[in-house]
C-alpha cells in the first residue's frame, strides 16, 4: 500500500530533455496539463503528492523516478548514468528526508550510476536493469543497501531498451506485464506475464498504486488486457512525455 508519491512539475526547458523518439518536441502547456491530470490520478488512488519545483538547470529533472528507489525501510538515492540528470538527485533527497530517518538514506557513489527506472520491486525484492544508464558497480551498491534493511535485490541483463520499466511493470499477485526483450526473458518465466504487442510495446510502463492500474492514454489492447485480468485500469494521458521517452512510472517516487 503506497500513502505517498514525490513528483516535480516540468519546467519549461522539458523540449531539451534527452530521447531517442522521433516524435518532435513536448508541447509544455500540454505537458502542465498532462502532469496536472497525472497528480491528481495518484491523488485518486489515495496518494498524497509532495510537488517539487520544477529544475531550470535539468530538463529531465521531471521524470524523478530516476533519482531514488524506495522501500518502507529504505530509501537509496541514485547517481544517474546521464551527465546532464547528475544533481538532480539532490532536491530529492532533501525531500526525502521528511520521510526517511537518516540511517535509512543511502547514496550511489562514483563510479557506480544507477537510475529508478531499472528497478522493479516484486514485494521484497528488487530487480535491477543492467542499462546503458545503470552500470554493474550501481546495481552491487544499491543491492548492497537493501541487503542492510532486509530486503533482496538481483541484476537482469538487458540490450534494447533504455530502462527496465520500459518494458516490464509488476501488477502484484505474481502478474507481469512484458514487452519486446523481456517477454520471454528466462528470469521472469515464473510469472502470470500478460505480453504487450510491438505497436502498443510503451504502455509497458504502467503502474500499479493500490490496486488500480495507470495506463497510458491510447493503448486499448493493453488496457483491455489488464482489465481481463481482473484489475481496475485508469487511463492518463502521456503523450508529450512520451515524446522524451518518459512514461507513467517515471514521472512519480511511490512509497
Ligand atoms: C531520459 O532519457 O533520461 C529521459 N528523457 C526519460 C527518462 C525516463 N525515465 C524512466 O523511464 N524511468
Amino acid at each position: 500500500m503506497f500513502t505517498h508519491a514525490i513528483v516535480r512539475t516540468p519546467g519549461p526547458n522539458i523540449t531539451e530533455g534527452i530521447t531517442s523518439a522521433s516524435l518532435g518536441k513536448p508541447d509544455y502547456a500540454l505537458a502542465l496539463q498532462q502532469h496536472a491530470a497525472y497528480v491528481a490520478a495518484l491523488q485518486a488512488c489515495g496518494l498524497e503528492v509532495t510537488v517539487l519545483e520544477a529544475a531550470p538547470a535539468f530538463p529531465d529533472a521531471g521524470f524523478v523516478e530516476d533519482t531514488a528507489v524506495l522501500a518502507r525501510r529504505v530509501a537509496v538515492i541514485t547517481r544517474p548514468g546521464a551527465p546532464s540528470r547528475q544533481g538532480e538527485e539532490i532536491s530529492v533527497a532533501e525531500a526525502l528526508r521528511a520521510f526517511y530517518h537518516p540511517d535509512q538514506m543511502h547514496c550511489i557513489a562514483a563510479p557506480g550510476t544507477l537510475e529508478g527506472g531499472d528497478v522493479m520491486r516484486v514485494e521484497d525484492h528488487f530487480y535491477v536493469g543492467l542499462s546503458s544508464r545503470t552500470n554493474a558497480e550501481g546495481a552491487r551498491q544499491l543491492i548492497a543497501f537493501l541487503d542492510r534493511h532486509g530486503y533482496s535485490g538481483s541484476t537482469v541483463a538487458m540490450q534494447e531498451m533504455l530502462h527496465l520499466k520500459t518494458g516490464l511493470a509488476y501488477l502484484e499477485n505474481n502478474r507481469l506485464l512484458t514487452a519486446g526483450e523481456f517477454i520471454r526473458h528466462p528470469l521472469f518465466a515464473y510469472f502470470n506475464t500478460i505480453p504487450i504487442e510491438p505497436q502498443e510495446a510503451y504502455a509497458a510502463n504502467c503502474i500499479y498504486v493500490n490496486g488500480v492500474v495507470l495506463v497510458p492514454t491510447g493503448y486499448p489492447g493493453v488496457q483491455a488486457k489488464i482489465e481481463a485480468a481482473g484489475l481496475r485500469t485508469l487511463a492518463v494521458d502521456t503523450s508529450e512525455f512520451r515524446k522524451l521517452d518518459g512514461g507513467l512510472s517515471c514521472l512519480s517516487l511511490r512509497f
